[in-house]
């Protein structure tokens, strides 16, 4: 049985995917930092990631507020796919710090060229070609010094980055240093509590909702939902600032894409319109808590976001807003937008 935490049950995948479900696929490269053949050290790995993709902000955040931007090193796709006239087909991730994006009529001074395998390819496709592999996913967390990938499964590279930060050339001192998965038992039990529910009804579960074309599917994937965003609420009503206490945890991290995204574009594109985090105050709180953490603002872009959500999807046109009360990510600034 999969760990429902980090990925979907695959059972009648073909039979689910025929009658309109979304189902997430598994992640094929699962090798581990720490490894006899994948050592800790510093610059010696590298992380290919597109900013609108959610489980690539996973590792994102984590890079950042482990401190490891110098030591482990990383590539920004561009947030919309190839489109169907690519010589090597559509809807592949392309490093292309040239393209422009239609929202802003500028390229995206995030995206970057491919710098990791040292052979400046354009696609994500290409990295797996070189392993025979047919995936095409990001993220990929890449050994320069092999050339091979260690893995492309962000539930497992996360946890990699937070055992191995300092070998991995962490430059915050451990006693300063979050801990996203600290070694007490009961805790751990926590974060996989948490993990499993946030896991499947939210940070997957927003994807079961908008890109299942199948009505019930849709209608149990955002009560599901909007039910997870009730429990949590209840669970941070008594005051605590993170979610399973005093100290921001992987749970907190792997919640964060997703209400990151809620508002400004979850709510339209994915079809999950029965209210926004900012009708939940605690939830609300605990996103601008999570939000002013230093690294946090940085590691995640909501203009690669809009381009790449609503860029792919209709007629391509990204929405304006929101912009009452106010325009976003500005509002992260605002805790008090919440009234308790
Ligand atoms: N299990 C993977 C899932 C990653 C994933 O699904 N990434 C999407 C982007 S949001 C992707 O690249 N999918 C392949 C594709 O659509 O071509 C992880 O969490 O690391």
């Amino acid at each position: 049985m999969i760990d429902t935490s980090i990925e979907e049950d695959q059972t009648a995948i073909t039979e689910r995917r025929a009658r309109g479900e979304f189902v997430r696929g598994v992640s094929g490269f699962r090798h581990a930092v720490g490894d006899p053949d994948f050592p800790a050290e510093p610059n010696r790995y590298h992380l290919f990631v597109a900013l609108n993709c959610p489980w690539c902000h996973r590792v994102t955040l984590a890079r950042s507020v482990l401190g490891l931007q110098d030591g482990v090193t990383m590539d920004v796709a561009f947030p919309n796919r190839t489109g169907k006239d690519d010589p090597e087909g559509p809807n592949l991730w392309e490093f292309a710090p040239n393209r422009i994006a239609s929202l802003t009529s500028e390229t995206l001074p995030e995206c970057t060229g491919e710098t990791g395998t040292g052979r400046g390819l354009r696609l994500a496709k290409d990295i797996y070609r070189a392993e025979g592999s047919e995936e095409q996913s990001l993220p990929i967390l890449y050994d320069k010094k092999s050339g091979q990938i260690v893995s492309n499964e962000s539930a497992e590279i996360i946890r990699m980055l937070d055992a191995s930060a300092e070998s991995l050339g962490g430059t915050i001192p451990a006693k300063r240093r979050v801990r996203l998965y600290p070694d007490d038992e009961a805790l751990r039990q926590h974060i996989h509590n948490l993990n499993d529910l946030i896991y499947t009804a939210i940070n997957n579960g927003a994807y079961k909702a908008g890109f299942s074309s199948d009505q019930t599917i849709y209608t149990a994937a955002f009560d599901a939902y909007f039910e997870a965003l009730e429990q949590l609420e209840q669970l941070l009503s008594d005051g605590r600032p993170f979610l399973t206490g005093i100290h921001f945890t992987e749970a907190d991290l792997r919640l964060f894409p997703t209400l990151y995204r809620h508002d400004p574009v979850y709510y339209v594109r994915m079809k999950l319109n029965g209210a926004r985090i900012l009708d939940y105050p605690y939830l609300w709180r605990w996103l601008c808590r999570v939000y002013a953490l230093p690294g946090v603002a940085n590691s995640g872009s909501l203009v690669h976001c809009r381009q790449g959500y609503f860029g792919r999807s209709w007629n391509g046109v990204v929405p304006r807003g929101p912009s009452k009360p106010m325009s976003y990510p500005e509002a992260y600034l605002r805790p008090d937008l919440a009234v308790l």
